[in-house]
């Protein structure tokens, strides 16, 4: 279906920011919770920029679901021109934008080559956020070791908390995906972060993190770090059961969750400075 939905729209021969609203008119009203700009007619052009905001927001969900790099690009730039900020983008546009397209892979109505063009798009208009969530001038207040888990290459959301935790005002040491125990281990090593993330997406991959845990704790190193888990399937019940600090819903919550967790374990060590 897609192909096909964007080779129409290809053969618009539209510039960026201009296309035909031929995406909505045939994909919509089969979709897990797909709006529509709805007074549109399947022929008329749309330019970005001349949609209010709310327009704008739902057309971009729709390019962010057909896979529209360039049109994500357009979108977040014009977003942020009007003033929203980096986190709102974000949020609203793009997160909210693949939570749709996961709605219809999970229905099968969306494959991975269609899944796979979405999370390209969506990565083009994070990499125009990063630097403006990233540089925020905030004072340091920690490190973190992050990685997508073993078998696992689902990258988005942890990609997603490196950058809300960077603007914070952490250090963070990206070890990408499919990460396995001896790699986690070694980071630790050689970084010595407060916070190890590990990211799961699948049911299959989650339990891994018990493995990196359970690793830990052989070798007399669990202390040593905050654990923080997240991914979609993960839940808090799961996260203590595998023995991690906590689960984190999202990238604001694990900001938060770290920075309380830092000021705890800071709080600690003064604890038992001044009663050595
Ligand atoms: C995009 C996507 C893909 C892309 C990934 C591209 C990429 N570069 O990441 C591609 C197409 C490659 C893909 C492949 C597959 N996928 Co997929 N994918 C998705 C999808 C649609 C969106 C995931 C995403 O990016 N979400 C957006 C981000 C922002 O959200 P997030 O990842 O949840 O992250 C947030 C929080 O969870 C949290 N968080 C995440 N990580 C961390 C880490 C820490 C430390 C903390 C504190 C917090 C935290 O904060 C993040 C930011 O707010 C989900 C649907 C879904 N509902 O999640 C399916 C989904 C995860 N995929 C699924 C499946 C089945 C697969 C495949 C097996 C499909 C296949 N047949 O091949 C393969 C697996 C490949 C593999 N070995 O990993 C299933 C998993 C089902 C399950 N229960 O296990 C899902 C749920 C879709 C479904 N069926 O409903 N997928």
């Amino acid at each position: 279906m897609v192909p096909l939905v964007l080779a129409l729209c290809e053969s618009a021969g539209k510039p960026v920011g201009v296309k035909r609203f031929c995406v909505s008119g045939i994909l919509n009203g089969r979709d897990g919770g797909r709006k529509d700009l709805g007074t549109m007619s399947d022929e008329e052009e749309i330019i970005l920029s001349e949609l209010n905001d709310e327009e704008l927001v739902l057309q971009m969900h729709d390019d962010l679901y057909d896979g529209l790099k360039e049109e994500i690009e357009e979108g977040t730039n014009i977003l942020l021109e009007r003033g929203w900020t980096p986190y709102d983008v974000l949020t609203k546009a793009l997160v909210e934008g693949m939570r749709i397209v996961g709605i219809d892979f999970r229905d099968g109505i969306l494959f991975v080559p269609e899944v796979l063009l979405a999370a390209n798009a969506m990565k083009a208009g994070m990499a125009i956020l990063r630097p403006l969530l990233v540089e925020t001038g905030a004072p340091k207040l920690g490190s973190m070791v992050i990685g997508t888990v073993k078998g696992d290459i689902h990258d988005i959301g942890k990609n997603l908390v490196g950058m809300m935790m960077e603007g914070a005002g952490f250090d963070v040491i990206d070890l990408g995906i499919n990460t396995d125990v001896d790699k986690y281990l070694a980071a630790l090593e050689e970084h010595k972060p407060d916070i190890l993330g590990m990211s799961a997406l699948l049911t299959t991959t989650m339990p891994y993190m018990k493995v990196v845990i359970d690793t830990l704790i052989a070798q007399g190193k669990r202390d040593d770090y905050i654990v923080l888990v997240g991914g979609a399937p993960l839940n808090e019940e799961f996260g203590k059961a595998v023995g991690a600090d906590a689960y984190c819903r999202d990238a604001a919550v694990a900001v938060e969750t770290a920075k309380n967790l830092i000021a705890r374990k800071h709080n600690q060590l003064g604890a038992r400075a001044t009663t050595a």
